[in-house]
Formats: C-alpha cells, sequence, structure tokens
C-alpha cells in the first residue's frame, strides 16, 4: 500500500519552545492531568468527511484538494479502499486515538439498498482490519441522512413514510456498524429534520415523527446490546431555515416531552452553538448542569460569517472555558473531542491537514491546562457558591422546600425582617482569574 502523506512522519510531542511547524507544543498523551493522561481525557477524534470525502469544493466552484480517490474514474470501492488506506494513514500520523464516520464516507452508495449496504459492510470489514493494525478507535458512527435527494424534505420528519422507512434501514445498518466497529457512541444529527416554509409543514406531526425515529433508535440499540451512548447534534439551521434541534435546551425539552431524556444526550458543536447566537461556553454549561451532556465536535465559525464555517478551533480563552465547565464535573464518559472541522479551500498542500489539526489540538490541550488550574484554584467555584449561598438559610430552604408561599413572603417583608441589598456580581474580577490562568499556562 503506497504512503500518501510522504512527506510527513509521525507527530510527536517536542513542548513550546520547539521550532519544528509539525510537533505538538503542549499536546503530550502520556501527561497526567486531572488523575488521567491527557490523552485519555481529550479523546480527540478526526472525521472522515471533512478531511477525506470532501473536495474542497464550495457552491461557487469545484473541488481544490489533493484527493486523488474522490471523482475520478477509479472504480468506486476500489477509491473507498484508497480513501481508507490515506484516512488510517493520518490518523496513525498524527497519533489521535479515534476518528467518526458517516456510513457513506466509507462507502459508495450503490444502486440498489442491497448495493450499498454490501459496500458499506465490505468496508466496515476493512476498517477492522486497518483499526487493529493502528490501535485506532471510535469515537463515534453516524448514517448520512441529507445528501440523497431522496432526504431532501427531511428523513424521520419526511412527509412520506417510506423515506422514514428508507432512512430508518439505514440508521439500523450504521448502528450495526458502530457496534461491530466498537464505537464508543453514535450521533443522529437532523441536518434536514426542519423545515424550508411552513406553508407546507406541520411542525407537530414532524416533530411526532422525529420522536418516534428516536425511540426506534433506543430500541434497536438495546436489542443488539450497543453499550455507547446515543448522542443527537444540536443546530438551529443549514440546510434547512429552521432544525428542530437548535440548541441544548430544545434538545433537552424535546427529550422530556417525549419521553426519551437520559437515552439521548447531546453532541455540542462550536459553530451551531454561534448560528444559535451563543457561544460553545453557553451550550457545554447548560448541557453539564442539565444531564443532557454527551461530547463535542471541536471547530469555530467566522466571526463575520453567519454559516458554518468549520474552522479549526484556535481560542485558547473559548475552549478553556468549556473544558473548565466539562471538568468540573468529572470529565468526558464516552465522549470525546471530534474535529468536525475543514481546511480553507486553498490550503490544498497534503501536510495543511496536519498543520490545522496540530494546531487544533495543541488548543484543546492547553485549554485543558488552564482549566486544570482554574479548577485547583476554586476561585470561581467559590464565587458561585458564595452568589448563591444565601440559598441554603432558612428562608431559601423555605422557598425552594415550598413551605413559603407568596402570603408569608410577604408577612416577612412587610414586617422589616427581609431587607435585600444589591451585591457585585465581579464580573471584570472573574475575567481576570481567567486570563492569568491562560497567561501563567501558556
Ligand atoms: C453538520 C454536522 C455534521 C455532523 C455529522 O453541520 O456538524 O457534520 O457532525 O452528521
Ligand atoms: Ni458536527
Ligand atoms: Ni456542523
Amino acid at each position: 500500500m503506497a504512503e500518501f502523506f510522504t512527506d510527513v512522519s509521525p507527530i510527536q510531542f517536542e513542548g513550546p519552545d520547539t521550532d519544528n511547524d509539525l510537533a505538538f507544543r503542549f499536546y503530550d498523551p502520556d501527561r497526567m492531568v486531572m488523575g488521567k493522561r491527557m490523552e485519555d481525557q481529550l479523546r480527540i477524534a478526526v472525521c472522515y468527511w471533512h478531511s477525506f470525502n470532501w473536495p474542497g469544493s464550495d457552491v461557487f466552484g469545484a473541488g481544490t484538494f489533493d484527493r486523488p480517490w474522490l471523482g475520478g474514474s477509479m472504480e468506486p470501492m476500489a477509491a473507498a479502499r484508497m480513501k481508507m488506506d490515506a484516512a488510517f494513514e493520518f490518523f496513525a500520523k498524527l497519533g489521535t486515538p479515534f476518528y467518526c464516520f458517516h456510513d457513506l464516507d466509507i462507502a459508495p452508495e450503490g444502486d440498489t439498498f442491497a448495493e450499498t449496504r454490501s459496500n458499506v459492510e465490505a468496508m466496515v470489514e476493512y476498517a477492522e482490519q486497518k483499526m487493529e493494525e493502528t490501535g485506532v478507535k471510535l469515537l463515534w458512527g453516524t448514517a448520512n441522512l441529507f445528501s440523497h435527494p431522496r432526504y431532501a424534505a427531511g428523513a424521520a420528519t419526511n412527509p412520506n413514510p417510506e423515506v422514514f422507512a428508507y432512512a430508518a434501514a439505514q440508521v439500523k445498518n450504521a448502528l450495526d456498524a458502530t457496534l461491530r466497529l466498537g464505537g464508543s457512541n453514535y450521533v443522529l444529527w437532523g441536518g434536514r429534520e426542519g423545515y424550508e416554509t411552513l406553508l407546507n409543514t406541520s411542525v407537530s406531526k414532524e416533530t411526532d415523527q422525529l420522536a418516534r425515529f428516536m425511540h426506534m433508535v433506543v430500541d434497536y440499540k438495546k436489542a443488539i446490546g450497543f453499550e455507547g451512548t446515543l448522542l443527537i447534534e444540536p443546530k438551529p439551521q443549514e440546510p434547512t431555515k429552521h432544525q428542530y434541534d437548535y440548541d441544548s435546551a430544545t434538545v433537552h425539552g424535546f427529550l422530556e416531552r417525549y419521553d426519551l431524556f437520559g437515552e439521548f444526550f447531546v453532541n455540542i458543536e462550536t459553530n451551531h452553538a454561534t448560528l444559535a447566537g451563543h457561544s460553545l461556553h453557553h451550550e457545554v454549561a447548560y448541557a453539564v448542569e442539565n444531564g443532557v451532556f454527551g461530547s463535542i465536535d471541536a471547530n469555530r465559525g467566522d466571526p463575520q460569517n453567519g454559516w458554518d464555517t468549520d474552522q479549526f478551533p484556535n481560542s485558547v480563552e473559548e475552549m478553556s472555558l468549556s473544558l473548565y465547565e466539562i471538568f468540573s464535573r468529572g470529565g468526558f464518559k464516552n465522549g470525546g473531542f471530534n474535529f468536525d472541522t475543514k481546511l480553507r479551500r486553498q490550503s490544498m498542500a497534503r501536510d495543511d491537514l496536519f498543520h490545522a489539526h496540530i494546531g487544533g489540538i495543541d488548543t484543546l490541550a492547553l485549554s485543558l491546562l488552564v482549566a486544570e488550574q482554574l479548577i485547583s484554584g476554586g476561585g470561581l467555584r467559590a464565587a458561585r457558591d458564595a452568589r448563591y449561598a444565601g440559598w441554603s438559610s432558612a428562608l431559601g430552604a423555605a422557598i425552594s422546600g415550598g413551605t413559603a408561599d407568596l402570603a408569608a413572603l410577604e408577612a416577612k417583608v412587610i414586617a422589616g425582617e427581609i431587607d435585600p441589598k444589591p451585591v457585585s456580581g465581579r464580573q471584570e474580577a472573574l475575567e481576570n482569574l481567567i486570563n492569568r490562568a491562560i497567561w501563567t499556562t501558556s
């Protein structure tokens, strides 16, 4: 098997002072951080789709990348094997422990469902060998329920039940593949589970259908003994005008409403958070505090663009705040950081894929060290605790325990027993605390 990334040797940790561009400065897999190896805390994955299955095209122009297995005259299964060889060479040279894929990233769609199914099965078998040779593991699998024209009006939320059935068949196979490859999680991203116009849409019918689909996924997961975590990936829009899994809070409400809480958790993507008008920090804090946090798709948007640019993460501040929330509560269970990231279209040299991932991985590693310092310093926690301390008093307990009602509270206020004074929220002092942790760590 010919090497593809011939100019790159395995990437090593060389520390912050190295002048080697193709080395890690902060990602030191064996370094112990908060009781575990850094590699086991961060659980980093490379995504198959943007890195190996996308030619660098955009709506205005053709692919710019050197991906000989895409769009050429090769026999489709030979091209799929060549793509997988290059992908596993990349994973192994980068040295990250996981990858993620959609069924149709690894195998070509055939003329019939049966043909597609056997293509996927053959490539799963090939992936099994590659995983054994390299030791790379599967963070999550998923099904592509958005590219084919049959899904133009949605998959589970399609007005036609036959499309629902087709999507169900596809997800069943993708779950089987994920189980076989020992995946830690299975993801549902509802790319087209939303609407283009309300003029032809019944939102209540569609959300009921989506819930039914999710219950089927739960039942099948249990039937086959898949012990990984089921994840929903929120996104507010794109490609549809509106997606039902808008953000973490919407998904949380949906899970509660349809009796799915505890069965699904969220896979939060940075750029989806910003498209929803939030920050990654907001989405993570919401999910962690409400018991729905699962995993992260690490990327970033462009502050001037209103779409999902999927750039590689480079903000230690943004990542540190999110890591602080995740690791204050013990870190990942089955989740991890998947690089759902795209090179820019002009990054067409083969080694650009390494530079991009190295930068993103070092950003996460440094952020983990900052989070460790913020947690061990205890300043943020103490400030938050102090802010809510009143709720441990007799008054707080009476209110939250339900023994005080409006009239009882009014009586206390009239009697002058209650006379609250405004206190400082100390925002700037806390912001300085974050910056000091970043400065001293880097
Ligand atoms: C698209 C999503 C997608 C999911 C997997 O915006 O991020 O890549 O992660 O289907
Ligand atoms: Ni994603
Ligand atoms: Ni995305």
